[in-house]
Protein backbone atom coordinates (compact mmCIF):
# COMPACT_ATOMS: atom_id res chain seq x y z
CA UNK A 1 0.00 0.00 0.00
CA UNK A 2 1.21 3.55 -0.67
CA UNK A 3 3.08 4.95 2.61
CA UNK A 4 3.69 1.29 3.71
CA UNK A 5 7.03 0.42 5.22
CA UNK A 6 9.55 -0.86 2.41
CA UNK A 7 11.83 -3.82 3.70
CA UNK A 8 14.65 -3.24 1.20
CA UNK A 9 14.70 0.91 2.10
CA UNK A 10 17.33 2.23 4.50
CA UNK A 11 15.47 5.16 5.62
CA UNK A 12 12.24 2.61 6.28
CA UNK A 13 15.19 1.24 8.81
CA UNK A 14 16.19 4.20 10.20
CA UNK A 15 12.28 5.17 10.93
CA UNK A 16 11.94 1.81 12.65
CA UNK A 17 14.62 2.31 14.87
CA UNK A 18 16.99 -0.95 13.01
CA UNK A 19 19.26 1.06 11.54
CA UNK A 20 21.20 3.91 13.95
CA UNK A 21 21.07 8.12 13.21
CA UNK A 22 22.10 10.81 14.99
CA UNK A 23 18.61 11.75 15.23
CA UNK A 24 17.91 15.87 15.76
CA UNK A 25 14.29 16.47 15.41
CA UNK A 26 11.39 14.36 15.15
CA UNK A 27 7.64 15.14 14.93
CA UNK A 28 4.84 12.58 14.18
CA UNK A 29 4.85 12.61 10.48
CA UNK A 30 9.10 13.39 10.46
CA UNK A 31 12.64 12.30 11.51
CA UNK A 32 15.91 14.82 11.19
CA UNK A 33 19.40 12.86 11.20
CA UNK A 34 23.01 13.90 10.33
CA UNK A 35 24.16 12.33 6.83
CA UNK A 36 26.85 9.75 7.79
CA UNK A 37 28.85 11.61 4.66
CA UNK A 38 28.51 15.39 5.21
CA UNK A 39 29.16 17.57 2.55
CA UNK A 40 28.98 20.75 5.13
CA UNK A 41 28.95 21.67 8.54
CA UNK A 42 25.60 21.20 8.48
CA UNK A 43 24.11 18.09 6.68
CA UNK A 44 21.13 16.82 8.02
CA UNK A 45 18.63 14.66 5.97
CA UNK A 46 14.81 15.32 7.09
CA UNK A 47 12.79 12.10 5.40
CA UNK A 48 8.86 11.30 6.35
CA UNK A 49 8.46 8.42 8.28
CA UNK A 50 6.24 6.96 5.84
CA UNK A 51 7.82 5.85 2.42
CA UNK A 52 7.67 7.15 -0.81
CA UNK A 53 10.29 6.96 -3.40
CA UNK A 54 10.97 10.64 -3.72
CA UNK A 55 9.67 14.21 -2.84
CA UNK A 56 7.95 15.03 -5.73
CA UNK A 57 5.74 11.31 -5.04
CA UNK A 58 5.63 12.50 -1.48
CA UNK A 59 4.07 15.88 -2.72
CA UNK A 60 1.22 14.51 -4.88
CA UNK A 61 0.50 11.72 -2.67
CA UNK A 62 0.65 13.49 0.69
CA UNK A 63 0.77 17.30 0.45
CA UNK A 64 0.66 17.92 4.37
CA UNK A 65 3.40 15.90 4.91
CA UNK A 66 5.30 17.00 2.18
CA UNK A 67 4.80 20.60 3.90
CA UNK A 68 5.69 19.05 6.95
CA UNK A 69 9.60 17.70 5.61
CA UNK A 70 10.06 21.38 4.04
CA UNK A 71 8.96 23.11 7.69
CA UNK A 72 11.14 20.90 9.78
CA UNK A 73 13.94 21.48 6.98
CA UNK A 74 13.91 25.53 7.85
CA UNK A 75 13.55 24.19 11.70
CA UNK A 76 16.81 22.04 11.21
CA UNK A 77 18.87 25.32 9.52
CA UNK A 78 17.41 27.64 12.64
CA UNK A 79 18.52 25.34 15.41
CA UNK A 80 22.25 24.34 13.89
CA UNK A 81 22.20 28.29 13.63
CA UNK A 82 22.62 28.35 9.71
CA UNK A 83 20.07 30.50 8.93
CA UNK A 84 21.73 33.68 9.34
CA UNK A 85 24.15 33.51 6.69
CA UNK A 86 22.03 31.01 4.12
CA UNK A 87 21.74 27.21 3.53
CA UNK A 88 20.26 25.09 0.71
CA UNK A 89 17.39 22.79 0.91
CA UNK A 90 18.08 19.82 -1.70
CA UNK A 91 15.91 17.26 -2.84
CA UNK A 92 17.76 15.08 -5.49
CA UNK A 93 14.92 13.40 -7.88
CA UNK A 94 15.84 10.54 -9.23
CA UNK A 95 19.30 8.79 -10.28
CA UNK A 96 20.55 11.23 -12.53
CA UNK A 97 20.14 14.20 -9.89
CA UNK A 98 22.47 12.16 -7.79
CA UNK A 99 19.87 10.55 -5.69
CA UNK A 100 20.95 7.10 -4.32
CA UNK A 101 18.52 6.70 -1.57
CA UNK A 102 14.86 5.88 -2.96
CA UNK A 103 12.86 7.16 0.38
CA UNK A 104 11.93 10.93 0.12
CA UNK A 105 14.40 12.92 1.55
CA UNK A 106 15.65 16.94 2.10
CA UNK A 107 19.12 17.64 2.58
CA UNK A 108 19.96 20.73 4.82
CA UNK A 109 23.64 22.14 4.01
CA UNK A 110 24.65 24.94 5.35
CA UNK A 111 27.96 26.51 7.44
CA UNK A 112 29.66 26.96 4.34
CA UNK A 113 28.80 29.37 1.24
CA UNK A 114 27.53 27.77 -1.94
CA UNK A 115 27.92 27.84 -5.74
CA UNK A 116 25.52 28.35 -8.43
CA UNK A 117 24.79 26.39 -10.47
CA UNK A 118 25.24 23.53 -8.47
CA UNK A 119 27.19 20.44 -9.62
O1 LIG B 1 21.18 11.16 -0.52
C1 LIG B 1 21.29 10.04 0.29
C2 LIG B 1 22.12 10.47 1.47
O2 LIG B 1 21.97 9.49 2.49
C3 LIG B 1 23.62 10.57 1.20
O3 LIG B 1 24.04 11.93 1.38
C4 LIG B 1 24.27 9.68 2.25
C5 LIG B 1 23.16 9.48 3.24
N1 LIG B 1 23.19 8.25 3.99
C6 LIG B 1 23.33 7.00 3.49
N2 LIG B 1 23.28 6.10 4.49
C7 LIG B 1 23.08 6.79 5.64
C8 LIG B 1 22.93 6.43 7.02
N3 LIG B 1 22.96 5.15 7.43
N4 LIG B 1 22.77 7.44 7.92
C9 LIG B 1 22.75 8.73 7.52
N5 LIG B 1 22.87 9.12 6.24
C10 LIG B 1 23.03 8.18 5.32
P1 LIG B 1 20.76 11.10 -2.05
O4 LIG B 1 20.11 12.42 -2.31
O5 LIG B 1 19.82 9.93 -2.22
O6 LIG B 1 22.05 10.90 -2.82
Amino acid sequence: MAGEPQADCLFCKIVSGDVPATVVRETETTLAFRDINPQAPTHVLVIPRVHYPDAGTLATVEPAIAADVLREAAAVAVADGTDGSGYRIVFNTGAGAGQTVFHAHAHVLGGRGFNWPPG
